[in-house]
């Protein structure tokens, strides 16, 4: 039965079916939803065709809603650790005793004794992160941790760096590009969607490809993606900063700058200056990539009418991240592709500038690590470091853990090591739709909710393609009347007495509301994140009004896609674009004097991962929709398995200098030699604390393998891809 037949029906009470619009938050292609449900049970969803922004990405990862909204291990009421086993306690209870625990630790250690992790999800469900941060920010803890130390920061930096805000988006303009460049990303199976929302990136890339635009891509394997280059270019995992270099010198060498947006920026002569002087020989040793390629890459890139260039997670997940992402940005600033048709635009979105009001509200911090002395990028500390600030005695020292719609046992480095430090805090809160590998030791579980079960909107970023905003509705109660993420921050902030936002005079208004919204019946009169984004919408937007938000659930179009915005808003101190910040400019000398990269005698293959379209990261996994054998080997090159005597299928162990783990062995044409794959999100177990049974467990966590000691230092990103390995039968 389509939406409409269910509306209409449901209207004419032939059914107890209803229909409502909302927009999927599995990934960031935000896919308008038609859901349709008889208000207990989620009987489908489908894409909302009427959605104006993206639909035409739905996949099967949303096909799964109504499966892992209702799934038996969901999470159904705050769960107790006694002993060791979980006794379902009221919600009331939980914030309490979780309360009384924390001010306790932070009487002893202060409140950095607290800490805080948000993964990926919390992306998407901003009610979730926003409400996190406002506790945070009650108790002033800064023993916060996210996801984007592993994935992201590297964009983050190099934002703040070049154009004065860590969140400086820059879209690609895909239908007026004439060159692709794409490094790292595999989107057939991914997505267009890392830090900028543009939707059916992917096929408008193949369609412009189809009209003659030229599309390189830069990836140590190949992939569904590579596989519809003009060309496809192999390069030595972690080293894609040499091959942009090597560009651009190759470009500065032949004159092929814009002249004028070279003029304009600040740092071109240090950039000059520093590519000039290394050596393209070296540079193409250091990548792999030859100089013959490097040369006709860049010419492509550079005369071509229109272009852009975007590095993405493949570039971003080791410690040259940000070197790399950096120079991606030069290559498009020195050949006119800033701000141009064509290349990577700016879309202001619904407030007057994003990035000024960012900046208002999260100033850059010069605020460094306990541990590593590492820089905090978005106001957090890298992951990665998170295991020795539990076990480092001291003033900071972290004694108890919230990990929120996270995973980073699996999905972060050393997932053993963090899994043993988490086992000894003394005390461990999991915020969760399910108990997984990195919730095994924690002394609470409080349900998380389903994208379904809650109010959601998407309007303040800058990151969608063009003005679009959307604010949704819950289309079902959650589930057994679990409370929302934001409750329990909110509640617990309340609970501790602690100035919710850091706002003092706050908390007795929040109560006050809630009280009001207790005796009226009306759950929107209590203090939520729809109060915050009325008030944002209100007093900020422009071209959108709340009521229009409220009138249209499927999200509308505020404005028409421009050129030009991006540097009268640059927060930048002198208003310039930054070439050549000094750090970076630091780091890039560090590289360039280091020996030539060797082959490990011990270790000779390199590890990178790969994802699959039925997973997101480590969730999903409990749809138990997938494709038998995914997560479970190691794909190999056939010159690489016969050096080892391997033949297809064959159990192996993989084992780096940290760790093993047993595989099979996949022998393809895909991998190039010296490099083999393992998908990544898979392994992290699925525990069952209220139905008791056994942990299901699907694939190998691949991620064990990665030392959490190498990290980029600007970013704080481990090695995830890149690790040094050996392959070799088992046993
Ligand atoms: N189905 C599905 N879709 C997803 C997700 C998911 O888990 N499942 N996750 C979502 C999330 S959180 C994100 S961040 C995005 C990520 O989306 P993408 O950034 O597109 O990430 P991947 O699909 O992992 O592709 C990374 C590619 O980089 C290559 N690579 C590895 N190392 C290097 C290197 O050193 N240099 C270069 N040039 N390439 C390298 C890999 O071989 C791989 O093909 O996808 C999102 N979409
Ligand atoms: N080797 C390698 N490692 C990688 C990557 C790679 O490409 N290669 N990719 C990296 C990337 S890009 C990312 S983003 C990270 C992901 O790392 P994380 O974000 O730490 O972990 P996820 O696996 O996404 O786990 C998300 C958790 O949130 C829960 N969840 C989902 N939705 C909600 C919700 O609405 N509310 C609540 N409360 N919980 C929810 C899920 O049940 C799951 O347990 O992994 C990284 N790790
Ligand atoms: S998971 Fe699939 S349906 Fe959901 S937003 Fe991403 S692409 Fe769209
Ligand atoms: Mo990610």
């Amino acid at each position: 039965m389509s939406n409409a037949v269910a509306a209409e029906e449901h209207r004419r009470g032939l059914s107890n079916l209803k229909s409502a619009k909302t927009f999927c938050q599995i990934c960031s292609a935000f896919c308008g939803l038609g859901v349709v449900t008889d208000g207990k049970t989620v009987i489908r969803v489908l894409p909302d065709k009427e959605n104006a922004f993206n639909w035409r990405d739905y996949c099967a990862k949303a096909g799964t809603a109504p499966l892992v909204r209702d799934h038996p291990k969901r999470l159904r009421s705050p769960m107790k650790r006694v002993g060791d086993r979980y006794v379902a306690v009221s919600y009331e209870q939980a914030v309490q005793e979780i309360a009384a625990q924390m001010k306790d630790i932070i009487a002893r250690h202060g409140p950095d004794g607290i800490g805080t992790y948000i993964g990926n999800p919390g992306g998407t469900n901003v009610a979730n992160a926003m409400f996190q941060g406002g506790f945070t920010a009650a108790i002033g803890t800064h023993s916060v941790f996210y996801v984007g130390s592993i994935d992201q920061n590297n964009w983050h930096v190099v934002a703040e760096k070049m154009y004065g805000s860590e969140m400086a988006g820059l879209i690609p303009d895909i239908d007026h590009a004439k060159c692709i460049l794409l490094l790292g990303t595999n989107p057939a199976d991914s997505g267009m969607n890392w830090m900028s929302i543009t939707p059916q990136g992917w096929e408008r890339v193949l369609a412009a490809k189809e009209k003659g635009a030229d599309l390189i891509m830069v990836d140590p394997r190949q992939t569904p993606s590579t596989k519809k280059a003009t060309t496809h270019v192999t390069i030595k995992p972690g080293e894609d900063w040499a091959l942009l270099l090597g560009m651009i010198k190759v470009i500065f060498d032949e004159g092929w700058i814009h002249q004028q947006d070279c003029a304009e920026a600040k740092g071109i002569d240090a950039i000059r200056a520093i590519a000039q002087s290394a050596s393209l020989d070296e540079l193409s040793q250091r990548c792999k990539v030859d100089v013959a390629t490097i040369r006709d890459i860049a010419r492509r890139f550079a005369t071509a009418e229109t272009a852009f260039c975007e590095a993405r997670t493949g570039v971003a997940l080791n410690r040259n991240g940000t070197l790399g992402e950096w120079l991606s940005h030069v290559l498009n600033l020195i050949t006119g592709r800033i701000d141009r048709k064509g290349g990577r635009t700016y879309v202001k979105g619904m407030v007057k500038n994003y990035m000024q009001l960012f900046n208002k509200m999260a100033p850059p911090t010069t605020r460094r690590s306990r541990i590593g002395n590492y820089p905090a990028v978005v106001g957090a500390y890298p992951t990665a470091i998170l295991p020795d600030e539990i076990r480092t005695p001291g003033p900071g020292q972290v004694r108890a853990m919230i990990i929120n719609s996270g995973n980073p046992v699996s999905g972060g480095p050393d997932g053993a090591r963090l899994d043993a430090a988490l086992g000894e805090l003394e005390l461990l809160v999991a915020v969760d739709m399910f108990q997984r590998e990195s919730h095994r030791h924690a002394h609470w579980l409080i349900p998380g909710t389903h994208f379904l079960e809650r109010d959601a909107f998407y309007g303040i970023s800058n990151l969608y393609e063009q003005p679009f905003v959307q604010l949704a509705e819950a289309t079902i109660e959650p589930l057994n009347g679990v409370k929302l993420e934001w409750e329990f921050f909110r509640d617990l902030a309340l609970e501790m007495n602690a100035p919710f936002m850091g706002i003092k005079g706050l908390n007795p208004v929040i109560r006050f509301s809630k009280w009001l919204a207790g005796v009226t019946g009306n759950p929107r009169l209590a203090f939520g994140p729809r109060w915050i984004w009325a008030l944002l919408v209100k007093t900020q937007a422009q071209g959108v009004k709340w009521k229009q938000l409220v009138q249209n659930p499927g999200g509308f179009f505020f404005g028409e896609k421009r050129y030009g915005d991006f540097r009268p808003s640059l927060q930048t101190k002198d208003g310039k674009i930054n070439a050549a910040p000094d750090e970076f400019m630091a780091i890039l000398k560090q590289r360039l004097a280091e020996p030539m990269p060797a082959t490990d005698a011990q270790y000779p293959l390199q590890i990178i991962s790969r994802r699959r379209p039925s997973m997101m990261n480590s969730w999903l996994v409990e749809s138990g929709k997938h494709p038998r054998n995914y997560g479970e080997f190691v794909e190999i090159n056939p010159a690489d398995a016969a050096a080892r005597g391997l033949a297809d299928d064959q159990p192996v162990s993989v084992v780096s200098r940290l760790a093993q783990v047993q595989a099979r062995v996949r022998i393809t044409d895909d991998m190039s030699p010296g490099v083999v794959g393992m998908d990544q999100g898979w392994g992290s177990r699925l525990f069952d604390p209220q139905g008791g049974e056994a942990p299901e467990q699907v694939g190998v966590m691949r991620n064990t393998l990665v030392a959490a000691d190498v990290l980029d230092e600007l970013a704080g990103a481990p090695n995830l891809n890149g690790t040094a390995v050996q392959v070799s039968a088992a046993g």
